[in-house]
């Protein structure tokens, strides 16, 4: 089939599924077009089913606030006529869902066609932005206008019945990881180089948003050092960054954590990795966590939306009511204290990363698409 996919090209989760999603689907042969303002940071390379479509925002001195949905409504417009699209795939419903409706109904005008428009609902879409009174009246709409609707969690698909006045069915598709691509040989030299004297490694990945809780993540990792020789990495970027390093230099941790940045290639530093932190105050599937135990590292988390969907407390690791430091520090240093039992717990998130392999969610994906096939022949 003919795909457009429209989500954001940055490092946040929907994007990268949205953008691992399009390269698996090209893979078995669908053609997938990419619309965006911006390269996805996962399509890299070429890939000969997948094409890239730049949403471009002409400025105007009246504009204080180009407007990016117009754009990207036209664009969607181009894409499917001049591509014969089947259907638009909208990944987080702030501004795309709406956007959609905007293509979708300007696509019937000039063709009599009513492309269909699947929207997957991702988090912060229904349980922070999208709840804002400026934004709930269109994401309620675009939403309920959508031929489909996705979830990545059984946990967002109650908070979107719960806050929104949605009166069509949500499917829940999990979000998934490609455990092939994650379950590496830690390299011993860049092991060797974070942690010289066999420290346990511990890891952050996320956006450094406020809803990460950053200041848990290093106060978290305080505790662990007092009780256990670690170094802490910390993954990605954003406006948390800089509190962060005050308190790494607050707590005299400078030479024991390490500022990355914005990683595309997880999967060497998350090999090394013993422990993955995701204290969040809120997620409502946890992608970094899940890629963290593809690749056999144990998740210490909150228990927040959909995280006891994937990380199963005292099995693939341990999760804690948001904002618990003490218990998930314990739980931390009872595992890096404990050889066998961290392997054992290691085995069992890999384990369980399996049963959201992307091999068990495309056809999912694929299943729902087939029901708008125009062909008969999907
Ligand atoms: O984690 C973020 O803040 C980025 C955000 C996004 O919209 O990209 O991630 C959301 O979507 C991911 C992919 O579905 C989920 O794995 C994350 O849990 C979700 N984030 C939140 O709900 C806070």
């Amino acid at each position: 089939m003919k795909i457009g996919i429209v989500c954001y090209p940055t490092f946040g989760g929907s994007g990268v599924l949205a953008t691992e999603l399009g390269k698996a689907l090209a893979e078995k042969g669908h053609e997938i077009h990419f619309i965006t303002y911006q390269q996805p940071v996962r399509l890299n390379g070429f890939h000969a089913n997948i094409f890239y479509h730049e949403v471009r925002v002409p400025t105007y001195p009246l504009f204080d606030y180009p407007p990016y949905e117009l754009a990207l409504a036209s664009t969607m417009v181009d894409v499917i006529l001049n591509h014969d699209l089947d259907l638009i795939h909208a990944h987080y419903a702030i501004p795309h869902a709406s956007a959609a409706y905007t293509a979708k109904q300007i696509v019937k005008q000039k063709t009599g066609r009513s492309v269909p428009v699947i929207t997957t609902l991702h988090g912060t879409d229904i349980t922070l932005v999208g709840r804002d009174k400026t934004y709930e009246p269109v994401v309620t709409f675009s939403i309920n206008e959508s031929d489909s609707i996705t979830a990545v969690s059984e946990n967002l698909k109650e908070e979107t019945y719960k806050h929104f006045d949605i009166i069509k069915d949500i499917e829940v598709i999990h979000n998934f990881v490609d455990v092939h691509r994650y379950n590496k040989k830690p390299v011993a030299a860049f092991r060797q180089v974070i942690a010289p004297n066999n420290e346990r490694i511990i890891i952050h990945a996320s956006n450094f948003r406020k809803i990460k809780r950053i200041d848990n993540v290093m106060d978290i990792f305080k505790n662990i050092h007092t009780a256990v020789p670690s170094k802490l990495l910390m993954v990605g970027d954003g406006p948390e960054r800089p509190l962060a390093e005050d308190l790494t230099r607050q707590y005299g941790l400078e030479a024991d954590v390490r500022f990355l940045g914005k990683q595309e290639q997880m999967e060497e530093i998350l090999a090394v990795s013993d422990v993955f932190l995701l204290p969040s105050e809120y997620e409502s599937f946890g992608l970094a966590a899940l890629e963290a135990m593809a690749a056999s590292t144990v998740v210490i988390s909150s228990d927040a939306g959909g995280l006891n969907e994937i990380n199963i407390n005292g099995v693939t690791g341990y999760t804690s009511p948001v904002g618990d430091v003490e218990s998930m520090s314990k739980n931390a240093i009872e595992l890096l204290k404990d050889e066998s039992k961290l392997k054992a717990f290691k085995l069992n998130a890999l384990k369980e990363a399996k049963l959201f392999d992307i091999h068990h969610i495309i056809p999912k994906y694929e299943a729902l698409y087939r029901k708008f096939c125009r062909t008969g022949d999907c």
